[in-house]
C-alpha cells in the first residue's frame, strides 16, 4: 500500500470512526430489517451454488469431523422462503461463497430491491458476508460495505457486535429478518444492468484482524467479525434471499417447456413413510398445514422411500420440484 493511499484511508476512516451510524436491530425504531413474512417479497431464490470455505483460513489444518471446510446444510434449506429455523441454513466457512439465482430478474426501483437472510439467534451474534450482484454471472459488483467495529481486539468465535456499526453487509440482522440492499448503491458500469440482475453472490467475511488474512470494507477498514469459527457450521449461515423488485426473466420464459415430470406418490394416507416415484432427480419439501417446515431433501430418478420424516397426526403438503416443474401433494396421517 503506498503512502498516498494510506493517507487517504486515514482521513477517510477518522470521521466515520467508531460511531454508530447505521440502523438498529430488528423491531427497533429506525431499523431497516424486513421480516420474511412481509408482503414486499415477490420471489425467492431458486438456485444455489456454494463453494465452502475453510474452518479456519489462517490454519487450514484445523478440522471438524474429518473435514477442514464448513459443510453444514443443503440447498433445499435455503431455496424459497426461509424456513424460520437456525438449523435450516447453509454455512459458508471462512471466505466461502454462495451464488443465488432466481426465476425472475431483480430490478432497481426506488428503495430496497432484495434482502439476504442469516440464521443468527440474537441481535448481536453476527456473522457477516459481502454482497455482490451480477447480470451476466461473470462480472460481479460489490455493495459498498462499511464497518465501524473497532479492530484492535479480535471478536472471538462466540463474540458479539452492535449492528449499528455495520452497513451493506449481509448478516446484520437476526433469524427471520432480512438485511435489505438497494441496487442503486452499486457503481454505474456498462457490465452491470441494474434492471436485469440474475445473480446474487455472498462472500463470507474472514473475520480475523490479522492483516495477513483480514478482509477489508469499501473504505479499507479491517472487518472484525467472529473468528475463528472452526465448526462445520462456521462462517456466514445463509437462510434465504428474497426479491422485492422483480420483472419476469425473458430468457427463462422460453425454457419453461421442460417436459412434464412424471410422478407417483403413495400412500397419501401415510403410516410411517411415503414413496416418491419420479422420472428424474428432484427436490422436495414437506410443510404442515399450518405452514411449518417439516423436512426437505433431494431424490433420485426411480423409487425414493422417505422414512425419516417425523409425521404426527395431521395434514401435510409435500412439494416436489425439478427445474421448472413443481407439484404439490396432500398427505394425511
Ligand atoms: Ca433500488
Ligand atoms: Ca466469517
Amino acid at each position: 500500500m503506498n503512502k498516498i493511499r494510506l493517507f487517504l484511508l486515514s482521513i477517510l476512516s477518522v470521521p466515520f470512526g467508531f460511531s454508530q451510524s447505521y440502523a438498529p436491530p430488528a423491531d427497533q425504531p429506525g431499523t431497516t430489517a424486513i421480516h420474511m413474512d412481509s408482503s414486499v417479497f415477490v420471489a425467492w431464490a431458486t438456485g444455489l451454488t456454494v463453494e465452502r470455505g475453510y474452518l479456519n483460513s489462517t490454519d487450514t489444518s484445523v478440522q471438524y469431523q474429518g473435514s477442514n471446510r464448513a459443510s453444514f446444510g443443503v440447498d433445499t434449506m435455503v431455496l424459497g422462503k426461509p424456513k424460520g429455523m437456525t438449523t435450516m441454513a447453509v454455512s459458508l466457512g471462512d471466505g466461502g461463497t454462495a451464488i443465488l439465482t432466481f426465476d425472475v430478474l431483480i430490478k432497481d426501483e426506488p428503495g430496497w430491491d432484495f434482502a439476504v437472510f442469516e440464521n443468527s439467534f440474537s441481535d448481536d451474534f453476527l456473522e457477516l458476508a459481502f454482497v455482490e450482484a451480477s447480470s451476466d454471472g461473470i462480472h460481479y459488483f460489490r455493495f459498498p460495505a462499511h464497518t465501524e467495529v473497532p479492530f484492535d481486539v479480535q471478536i472471538n468465535g462466540f463474540g458479539s457486535m452492535d449492528c449499528r456499526y455495520i452497513n451493506n453487509f449481509a448478516g446484520k440482522y437476526r433469524l427471520n429478518y432480512g438485511t435489505p440492499f438497494d441496487l442503486s448503491e452499486l457503481p454505474d458500469d456498462a457490465l452491470l444492468d441494474k434492471n436485469a440482475v440474475r445473480y446474487i453472490k455472498l462472500i463470507d467475511v474472514v473475520g480475523t484482524i490479522n492483516p495477513e488474512y483480514a478482509s477489508s470494507d469499501a473504505f479499507g477498514n479491517i472487518v472484525n467479525d467472529p473468528f475463528p469459527t472452526p465448526f462445520n457450521s462456521g462462517g456466514f449461515d445463509l437462510t434465504g434471499v428474497g426479491v422485492i423488485h422483480a420483472v419476469p426473466d425473458p430468457e427463462l420464459a422460453v425454457i419453461t417447456t421442460d417436459e412434464e415430470m412424471k410422478l407417483t406418490v403413495y400412500p397419501t394416507v401415510v403410516s410411517d413413510f411415503v414413496t416418491i416415484k419420479a422420472d428424474r432427480e428432484f427436490s422436495y419439501t414437506v410443510y404442515s398445514a399450518e405452514g411449518k417446515f417439516i423436512a426437505g431433501g433431494e431424490g433420485q430418478s426411480g423409487e425414493n422411500k422417505l422414512e425419516q420424516i417425523p409425521f404426527q397426526a395431521g395434514v401435510y403438503l409435500l412439494k416436489i420440484y425439478s427445474g421448472r416443474n413443481a407439484k404439490t401433494f396432500r398427505l394425511v396421517k
